[in-house]
């Protein structure tokens, strides 16, 4: 179940692909294209529509019936541009999937039945979940079947979400659709205050483009999936030039003159956002991917990498009805440079409020480590045969090596995480403690490498034995072999 897939091969040598990505460094899939995201555009074939038109979908919401919620991964044709029909792969039918509303503390099962025709694998990121119901790559759900995820949910009240995680083809499976939120409440979080109801909403962005006929394009380099892997020219990730905010293009949400909360989830295959407001509008960030921060963090832009979260609440109760708040990605201009756009459309009461202290996070103490690892992201030796060039690695190998590493169960570890060029790096099953504002301690499950970075975390190994991976969140950096396992024990 957990042996590398058979693959079949493109034909290049090694060293024919090892040449093929290095003539290519340098040009705009490696470097980046001066955005702030490593990747190259693909640009749409058809017109895309006038920001600010469409109203923003919320996805619909869905708690467990007995602890059990019910999830049908199929086909369906939706409109994501006015006027024309864009088949997707969706949970229910919709892309985003349902918001999963659920308590921290309780078993939650989701029982998944795959409609579609081909193999599928659900990951709950940020989840701390034992190995057999983690969505391993390569312990798929084949078409016909159905699977029950088991997650006792043992963990902070926090903003996750779920996606396919499928061997090799985990970027097209999500660029068509297979994405959705799970957002978990617990005690302490309600206790706040925070602005609940239809004023908590969760915002899912990410980039895509279409084809001619108005579907999502993406350049597998063997649509028919004999092979893994993208054309070589966005082998450094998949950028698309329509923003969708909940699956609209550059939606518009009217809102009332009060505090609204948002769950920001950035599902972009490779772009990232520095996310910002006008009209004076800021985030005040309340927690981030795996829970709430210690106290409120007011910020005039929040990055936002793939896979990463942010909890923010917005407050619009101080501007005049009629007003409009853009939000815009910093990162890049023209329609990637858009992301939505609040309408002020009414005053209203407002009884949330946003308390200075929002939680306690245990400091956890350097000299507590009992093991310091390194781990580099970068392109290295091994893979390309398999995939056109590609060799994103870990520490110079792939998934079909063995374990880069083994922890031990109930230690701490430090992790010395560097890179080449923008990797967002994600870990199942453990979380990472960094430096929040002020110095506070802040907890994540991906974190945003900037090319020739460096960053240390610290990681507790806790939770389950087991096998898990290790991996960039920039999609097709994933599927192109920056992607290990490592074991607890
Ligand atoms: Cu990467």
């Amino acid at each position: 179940m957990m042996s590398p897939t058979r693959r079949t091969f493109l034909g290049l040598s090694g060293a024919a692909a090892v040449t093929a990505v290095l003539a290519a460094v340098g040009s705009d899939w490696f470097t980046g294209n001066g955005t702030g995201s490593h990747g190259a555009l693909l640009p749409s074939r058809v017109p895309l529509p006038e920001p600010f038109t469409t109203a923003l979908p919320i996805p619909r919401e869905i708690t467990p019936t007995d602890g059990v919620v019910d999830l049908v991964a199929r086909r369906s044709a939706v409109e994501v541009l006015p006027g024309r029909t864009t088949e997707i792969l969706g949970y229910d039918g919709t892309f985003p999937g349902p918001t999963i509303r659920a308590r921290a503390g309780e078993p939650l099962r989701v029982r998944l039945r795959n409609e579609l025709d081909l193999d599928t694998v659900l990951h709950l990121h940020g989840g701390v979940t034992p190995p057999e119901h983690d969505g391993y790559p390569t312990d798929v759900v084949v078409p016909g079947t159905v699977r029950d995820y088991d997650y006792p949910l043992g963990q902070r009240a926090a903003p996750l979400w779920y996606h396919d995680h499928a061997m090799d083809f985990t970027g097209p499976n999500v660029y068509a659709g297979l994405a959705g939120m799970a957002l978990l409440t617990d005690d302490e979080e309600e206790a706040l205050g925070l602005p609940s109801g239809e004023r908590d909403i969760p915002l899912v962005i990410c980039d895509r483009s279409f084809d001619a006929d108005g579907a999502f394009a993406y350049p597998l380099i063997d649509p028919s999936r004999g092979r893994p892997g993208v054309e070589l020219r966005y082998h450094g990730g998949l950028l698309g030039d329509c923003v969708l905010v909940n699956g609209a293009p550059w939606p518009v949400l009217e809102v009332d003159a009060a505090r609204y909360r948002f769950r920001l989830l950035n599902a972009s295959n490779a772009r990232r956002y520095e996310l910002a407001l006008d009209q004076g509008a800021t985030f005040t960030q309340v927690g981030t991917d795996l829970g709430l921060l210690e106290k409120p963090w007011v910020r005039s832009t929040l990055p936002l990498a793939g896979a990463e979260r942010a909890d923010v609440v917005v407050d619009f109760s101080d501007l005049p009805v009629g007003t409009e708040v853009t939000m815009t990605n910093r990162l890049d201009g023209g329609g990637p440079g858009q992301v939505m756009r609040f309408r002020v459309v009414r005053t209203a009461s407002d009884d949330s409020r946003v308390p200075d202290r929002l939680s306690t996070i245990e400091r956890l103490d350097p000299g507590a480590v009992a093991v310091t690892r390194d781990l580099h992201f970068a392109l290295g030796p091994t893979g390309g045969a398999h995939h056109g060039g590609g060799m994103w690695n870990v520490n110079g190998i792939t998934f079909h090596d063995g374990d880069v590493f083994t922890s031990r169960l109930g230690t701490l570890e430090r992790w010395r995480l560097t890179t080449d060029v923008h990797h967002p790096i994600h870990a199942h099953l453990v979380g990472f403690q960094v430096e929040g504002p002020d110095g506070t301690p802040a907890w994540k499950d991906t974190v945003d490498l900037r090319p020739g970075d460096a960053r240390e975390v610290l990681v507790p190994i806790e939770g389950y034995r087991g096998q898990y991976v290790l991996h960039c969140h920039n999609l097709e950096h994933e599927d192109m072999m920056m992607m290990v396992h490592f074991s607890v024990a």
